[in-house]
């Protein structure tokens, strides 16, 4: 397996849930990591926590393609050569049926787990091939996998996210990158805290009494594909927790 102290993992959504939960496996096995997000005081408080030789923090909003490229470029070194990547930063926004939908909160789905993933994937991509390969793990869904009701365009916003990372697979060919989709299930973070703008009793529900995934797990799973050795490429990891499976078919009758 690869040696993870030979990585620089750059993580969009460091802040919280997964991506905190990875920048800290990352660290802990001594890999370097740039951690990005919006939130400042989270991302101090993660420097702190991991230490400034193994951690470079950017504010940064994934929705400004501008932004997002000149972060990039502006990685001092050590950090700047970063050869595996988290495009992790997204969120569900509601879960009303589509006709109810409020279109800011599909638009800002679209331009955070879409384009602002696309913008990481842009920024970062160039730099791994021209320093001889690396790795981009992309967070994508059950959702872009399976449809349920209220998962409209988050849903589709990670089908795109996934074959995002298939075709990418098709266009690194031969260039020692590796990329990987990870689609997980119920997973206990501040996501719905998020889809529910702030409602902690609606965000807990989706929790009560069972037992959800964790930060934790995702994020092994994400650090496993990376330390798998050079010639195997995970193209996909998709996860639940095991006490979340498969409804039926729902057939409306008269
Ligand atoms: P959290 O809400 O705990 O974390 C989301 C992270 O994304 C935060 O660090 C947040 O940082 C960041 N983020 C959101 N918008 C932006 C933005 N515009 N620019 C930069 N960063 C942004 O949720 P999770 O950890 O659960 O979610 C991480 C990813 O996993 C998402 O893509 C989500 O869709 C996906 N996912 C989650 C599942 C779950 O059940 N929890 C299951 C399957 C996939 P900040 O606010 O500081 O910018
Ligand atoms: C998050 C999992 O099932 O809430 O992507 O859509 S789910």
């Amino acid at each position: 397996t690869l040696d993870p102290r030979d990585f620089t993992v750059f993580i969009t959504g460091a802040t919280s849930g997964f991506g905190l939960a990875a920048a800290r496996r990352y660290a802990g096995a001594g890999a370097k990591v740039v951690a990005a997000g919006r939130r400042r005081d989270r991302l101090e408080a993660l420097k702190a926590e991991l230490g400034a030789d193994a951690c470079h923090i950017v504010e940064l909003d994934v929705r400004d393609w501008r932004a997002t490229s000149d972060v990039v470029a502006a990685i001092p070194a050590p950090f700047d050569a970063i050869n595996v990547v988290l495009a992790n930063a997204g969120l569900a926004l509601g879960l009303q049926p589509a006709a109810d939908i409020d279109i800011a909160d599909w638009e800002t789905m679209v331009d955070t787990n879409v384009k602002g993933l696309m913008y990481t994937v842009r920024a970062l991509l160039p730099g791994l091939i021209a320093r001889g390969g690396g790795h981009i793990v992309t967070m994508g869904s059950v959702a872009g996998d399976y449809s349920y009701p209220g998962a409209s365009v988050y849903g589709a916003s990670k089908a795109f996210v996934k074959q995002l990372a298939l075709n990418l697979r098709a266009d690194v060919q031969g260039k020692k990158v590796r990329v990987t989709n990870i689609e997980p299930g119920l997973a206990e973070t501040e996501f719905s805290l998020v889809r529910f703008k702030g409602d902690a009793g609606r965000a807990s529900k989706p929790y009560e009494g069972t037992q959800a995934m964790t930060a934790e797990d995702i994020a092994e799973a994400v650090f496993w594909a990376t330390v798998m050795p050079a010639h195997v490429n995970i193209n996909r990891i998709q996860m639940m927790a095991t006490t979340q499976a498969f409804a039926p078919f729902d057939i409306f009758r008269e």
